[in-house]
């Protein structure tokens, strides 16, 4: 078994619906268990800004699936939940699951980069990460602990949630 976390982003089409739905989906991939999930948290837009808040979250599951073979099923929980993929870099979405670590491996396709790129400057990956993972070590060397503290939260915060979701 393989340790992933899967970070989750949506700004539209009720945003923390989309995210509750792809946290089941998650829990439903083949040969996987999902271990843990962040609180949900509200942060705005990197990229455009006229576009709405995002939602976030990041999701830790242990997985046999291979990378592709994971990809394969998170873009088909991404299309089932109405992901348009014509629009601009960095503009809204339904639904956004990236994968950001897998194991401590590196990967480098055409499909597939990780450690995600943006991962260790993004507010919205660190913190709910370090949530789940406070002791958390790069494939880098580098501490989540280190990483946040260099990281400005910028607005992001945690989202009070009714138990009627
Ligand atoms: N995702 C993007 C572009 N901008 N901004 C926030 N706050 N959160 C995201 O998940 C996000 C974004 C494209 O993946
Ligand atoms: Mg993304
Ligand atoms: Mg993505």
């Amino acid at each position: 078994m393989i340790q992933v976390f899967i970070g989750l982003g949506s700004n539209l089409a009720k945003p923390l619906q989309q995210l509750k739905v792809a946290v089941d989906a998650l829990g439903s991939l083949p040969d996987s268990r999902l271990l843990k999930v962040s609180s949900f948290y509200s942060s705005q837009p990197m990229g455009p800004q006229d576009q709405p808040d995002y939602v976030n979250s990041v999701a830790l599951i242990e997985t046999q699936l291979l990378p592709d073979v994971l990809l394969d099923h998170t873009q088909a929980i991404e299309n089932e939940q109405g992901r348009q993929r014509k629009g601009e870099r960095w503009g809204p979405r339904t639904l956004d699951l990236d994968i950001l670590l897998y194991g401590s491996q590196t990967i480098n396709t055409e499909r597939l980069i990780v450690p995600h790129y943006g991962m260790q400057q993004r507010e919205f990956v660190l913190y709910p990460m370090f949530e789940i993972a406070p002791n958390l070590i790069l494939p880098n060397d580098k501490t989540l602990d280190d990483l946040i503290s260099i990281t400005p939260k910028n607005g992001l915060h945690k989202i009070q949630l009714s138990t009627d979701l």
